[in-house]
């Protein structure tokens, strides 16, 4: 039977029209149904849903090399060395499989049974190739397979080439090249680094895989990336701790099938406090977490209990660890593949199938247990780690208790230190969180007092990650800004109580300055990140140099834009050329000339919304290790914040 789309009439309700429903002009009507976004997001997808079918093959234990290149003109190539997408007639389509791959809906899931021969998918994804097809100006094939080679070509969906044979081969294989159409998609561009995160952990999770990430669209600098982890998860936790101390070197690995459900769990403890979970179900990051972390959680809680009260590490007069305590500096990795995954929550990655809850705490309830009899000393060191972790929280808790008391007594009196606005609308109120006590002065100077407060810190503040709550809640430049705000944190958290819509963060233009303002984001990140999600939250650009020729004056904000503006003016007669080493440095009319007037200042808009790449940020900025903040702070500082004017 052949398909002739052209030649259905819309109103004829035959068993044809069965075949236009599973036809691809949905995907192209509504292409946010299937790929979330046509924004550069989802052209990065279209590379994952192709990558995925891959990885199936991977899984089956059929191929062991994926490639990705990047072409000129942003065409993307994939290549696996699998036994080839089936080519032959499909029994009840009537057209070779491979095209029902790439112009059915759903093949993957749908069709075939287990020995059909024509199941195209391992059995975990394998559903997309044909909304990629639908989506793509082009779309080529080339399969290798028994001795021959085939291909097949599309365009936005329909078929442009049939399947042919072309050569005999000795090569097994499948390679996909596509171009996104351009009349979809807001971005055609795609982000080498995004597509190197990305697969890099699909490398992680596929232990054993190879995944070579090759970047041609510059013939002169062509670059390359290979990602292949014969550890798996277990590479994934060092990977996470690479910049951190772990507190013993063994990692606790293991990978078991519980009935249908695969599970593997990795983990490693951190002299930090933070916990860093990362969880996966079918590869796919199950970012609202699920099942298979709750199991994962109740099967760690329990073990560390069971194995303190068993050797005496645990006193009887102490109570148990709660989950919060055996978490403090845990690194994990938990990953699960089942055939038939169920999703919920707003963005659908939340695991909810039961049975993986059991599979993950039986599993780990065994295997963690032997780790533990296995590594006593390791063991001793989770269990004095959650202990201390515990007593902390105690003491945190009385601060918490003392600082609401404290509050209510004075009746929530704002910080002796804030020159505050006079405005009581918080829409049109903004406060400025200024380092250093001169910078303040300037500051309360220069400001516009009805819309504008000012905050003064007293030189650096608190690391949020580095201490524990009960330090941090006494400490004075933090109980000011929470009282400031006016919006609590943690539990008590209100954003309707926020009494300023724009907190603008005013630091040096230097590493001192750019290294303060990272405490602050991180202490707004780990305490208040509804303020950073809800855009709340911004930082001030004060100069680097004022250069003064004949009566005019002029503020350069960045080194290269010296050079441009002694081009445009000339060098003869410039005056007086000042360099700000420091805020403290200006005074009230400069500041508010340019910093603080906003009709011409410059403010960026912090925009945190990938919580995921923000956790890896600050962890990046906020860990032991030197290097790697240093060269975070040089090279990817403009990426945290987007230029808001
Ligand atoms: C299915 O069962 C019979 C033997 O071949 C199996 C299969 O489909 N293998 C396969 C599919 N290998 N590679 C793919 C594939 C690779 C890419 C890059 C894209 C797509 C859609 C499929």
């Amino acid at each position: 039977m052949e398909i002739d789309k052209q030649n259905l009439a819309v109103n004829d309700y035959t068993a044809e029209n069965i075949e236009v429903l599973e036809g691809l002009e949905p995907v192209r009507l509504r292409p946010g149904m299937y790929i979330g976004t046509v924004c550069a997001k989802g052209l990065h997808h279209l590379v994952y849903e192709i990558v995925d079918n891959a990885v199936d093959e991977a899984l089956a234990g059929q191929c062991d090399t994926i490639e990705v290149a990047i072409l000129p003109g942003d065409v993307i190539r994939v290549k696996d060395n699998g036994r080839g997408i089936p080519v032959g007639i499909h029994p009840t389509k009537g057209i070779p499989a491979v095209e029902v791959v790439f112009t059915i809906l759903h093949a993957g899931g749908k069709f075939g049974g287990e020995n059909s021969g024509y199941k195209v998918s391992g059995g975990l994804h394998g559903v997309g190739a044909s909304v990629v097809n639908a989506l793509s100006e082009y779309l080529e094939v080339e399969i290798c397979t028994a001795g021959k080679k085939y291909e097949m070509a599309f365009a936005r969906g329909d078929t442009t080439k049939q399947l042919t044979q072309t050569e005999d081969v000795d090569d097994h294989g499948t390679t996909i090249i596509f171009k996104p159409d351009d009349t979809i998609f807001e971005e055609t561009v795609f982000d080498f680094d995004t597509l190197k995160t990305r697969l890099r952990e699909i490398a992680f999770l596929t232990k054993g895989l190879k995944i070579v990430l090759r970047d041609e669209r510059d013939g002169e600098k062509v670059q390359e990336r290979v990602f292949h982890y014969e550890g798996g998860l277990k590479q994934f936790v060092e990977y996470i701790n690479k910049d951190k101390d772990p507190v013993f070197e063994q990692v606790f690995y293991v990978e078991k099938k519980y009935n249908d459900i695969s599970v593997e769990v990795a983990l490693q403890y951190n002299d930090g406090y933070a916990e860093n979970t990362h969880a996966f179900a079918n590869n796919i990051r199950t970012h609202e977490g699920g099942t298979h972390i709750v199991g994962f959680r109740a099967a760690l809680t329990k073990t560390i209990n069971d194995y303190g009260r068993k050797h005496n590490l645990l006193k009887d007069n102490e109570s148990n660890l709660s989950g919060d305590d055996v978490r403090e500096g845990l690194a994990s990795v938990i990953s699960v593949k089942l055939t038939h995954p169920q999703f919920e929550g707003q963005t659908k990655t939340k695991l909810t199938n039961t049975d993986v809850r059991t599979a993950t705490e039986s599993i780990m309830n065994e295997y963690f247990a032997y780790f533990l009899d296995e590594n006593p000393a390791v063991a001793k060191t989770i269990i004095e780690k959650s202990l201390m972790a515990q007593r902390a929280r105690d003491a945190a808790k009385k601060a918490r208790e003392l600082v609401r008391r404290k509050n209510v007594l004075d009746g929530g009196r704002l910080p002796g230190k804030l020159a505050d606005c006079s405005e009581k609308d918080p829409a049109k109120s903004e406060i400025y969180i200024v380092e250093g006590n001169s910078a303040g002065g300037s500051a309360k100077g220069a400001r516009s007092p009805k819309t504008q407060a000012i905050l003064p810190l007293r030189g650096k503040i608190l690391n949020v990650e580095k201490s524990r709550l009960d330090k941090i809640l006494t400490n004075e430049e933090i109980k000011s800004m929470i009282t400031a705000f006016g919006t609590g944190i943690h539990d008590d958290f209100d954003i309707e109580k926020l009494r300023y819509h724009k907190i603008i963060l005013m630091t040096d233009a230097d590493v001192d300055g750019s290294h303060i303002r990272t405490l602050l984001l991180t202490f707004l990140y780990r305490f208040m990140p509804r303020l950073l999600e809800e855009g709340y939250v911004y930082i001030a650009q004060p100069p680097l140099y004022k250069v003064e020729k004949g009566k005019e004056q002029y503020y350069v904000y960045r080194n290269e834009e010296l050079e441009e503006l002694f081009e445009r003016i000339g060098r003869d007669g410039v005056k007086s050329m000042q360099r700000y080493k420091g805020l403290g440095e200006m005074n009230a009319d400069q500041l508010w000339d340019t910093t603080m007037d906003p009709e011409r200042r410059i403010l960026k808009q912090v925009d945190l919304s990938d919580a995921y790449e923000a956790d890896l940020i600050f962890t990046q900025l906020m860990g032991d290790k030197v290097e790697p903040r240093k060269e975070f702070i040089y090279a990817n500082y403009a990426n945290v914040v987007n230029l808001d004017v």
